[in-house]
């Protein structure tokens, strides 16, 4: 079957961005084709400072999540990078196959260093040929993730093309990224040209997981918006990043299209629409974070299941990073 990796990285509480742009669809997946392997990547999260503390309890929260949504820990594959030190051994040497230029050139790293690029961890800029390590130290195929990933995605393929190119093999596959549906990029709602994020500032730019009914009714009520009434096409939305991203986020949950969505609230106000988008998201995240609150409950039992994910990780990467090794011609005694 071909293979699928994705992880999430544990940097804070669960957002419905990660919900829609990747839990959502790593589900159909685990349940479609696929041999699946899903990590929180807190390797990852430790390119920004992250207190200890709040590191450990966000990787049982996004391990949780992942359970919660439906993913079972026997049938896919769940471990936390950490665990598994074949990702750092492999970032490595893809930290000698990737070329400087090519860091230079991912827009998320301009966006998290902003104007302080000299002062961020270098981890941070290296952070793309870890993830190339993470999905190719499983021969993984097939990525999904949201949107904002997908420059990534495609520097795993320029590194295997790379690395292959240069020790005259054909052992790292060219992955590809699996990205379709509606809301593949949540925005912020308070700011529809940025993307909802766990890190962002205000925590009423985003949806948790783990927000109760109110919480979320709230959030979505103080919402921005324009003062226009829900059109009837898809292409007037164009100038609308608010307007668009509710709609989408509308479409997603109830698993149609924006078309759908517009015919059938065509010229409805806001008023309207938010209490019924509210009411749909209530309805798709409250059981989920219920059950998320009770694994949660049982810490200890979390990190036992992400143990046994990660023994049978080990078991998928030891010949692969074997074989690395002895291509690039490090002798390991
Ligand atoms: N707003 C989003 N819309 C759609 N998909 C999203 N994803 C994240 N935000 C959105 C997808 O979730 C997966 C895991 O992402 P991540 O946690 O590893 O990194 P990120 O994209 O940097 O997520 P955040 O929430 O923005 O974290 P912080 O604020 O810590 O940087 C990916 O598949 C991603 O596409």
């Amino acid at each position: 079957a071909p293979r699928v990796f994705s992880g999430i990285k544990p940097s804070g509480g669960l957002t419905l961005g990660n919900y829609l742009g990747a839990i959502k669809r790593f589900v159909e997946m685990a349940d479609g084709e696929f041999e699946t392997i899903y990590c929180v990547v807190d390797l990852h999260a430790i390119t920004v400072w992250q207190d200890p503390a709040e590191l450990t309890q966000a990787t049982r929260e996004v391990a949780a999540g992942y359970i919660a949504s439906g993913i079972d820990p026997e049938k896919s594959i769940l471990f936390n990078q950490a665990a598994v030190s074949g990702h750092a051994e492999l970032a490595w040497i893809f930290n000698c196959v990737a070329r400087v230029g090519w860091m230079n050139r991912m827009t998320q790293f301009k966006e998290k260093a902003g104007k302080n690029a000299e002062a961020v961890s270098l981890g941070l800029y290296a952070y793309p040929a870890l993830m190339a390590a993470d999905i190719l130290l499983y021969h993984a195929t097939h990525v999904p993730v949201g949107e904002d990933q997908k420059q990534h995605v495609e520097l795993t393929r320029d590194i295997a093309a790379k690395f292959n190119h240069d020790y005259r093999t054909d052992f790292f596959p060219l992955t590809e990224p699996v990205i379709e549906g509606p809301a593949m990029r949540v925005m912020n709602l308070r700011d529809g040209t940025k993307k909802m994020s766990k890190s962002g500032e205000s925590d009423m730019e985003r949806i948790n997981m783990l927000d109760d009914a109110d919480t979320i009714a709230k959030k979505f009520r103080k919402a921005r918006t324009d003062p226009a009434p829900i059109p009837g096409k898809v292409k007037e939305l164009a100038d609308r990043p608010e307007a668009r991203n509710l709609v989408e986020i509308y479409a997603a949950l109830s698993g149609t299209s924006a078309e759908a969505v517009l015919a059938e609230h065509e010229g409805a106000g806001w008023g309207a629409f938010k209490p019924a988008l509210a009411d749909l998201a209530v309805a798709r995240l409250g059981p989920i974070s219920d059950e998320m609150r009770r694994l949660l409950d049982d810490p200890a039992e979390i990190d036992r299941t992400l143990a046994r994910g990660a023994e049978r990780a080990r078991q998928v990467a030891a010949p692969i990073l074997a074989k690395t090794y002895e291509i690039v011609g490090l002798v390991r005694g």
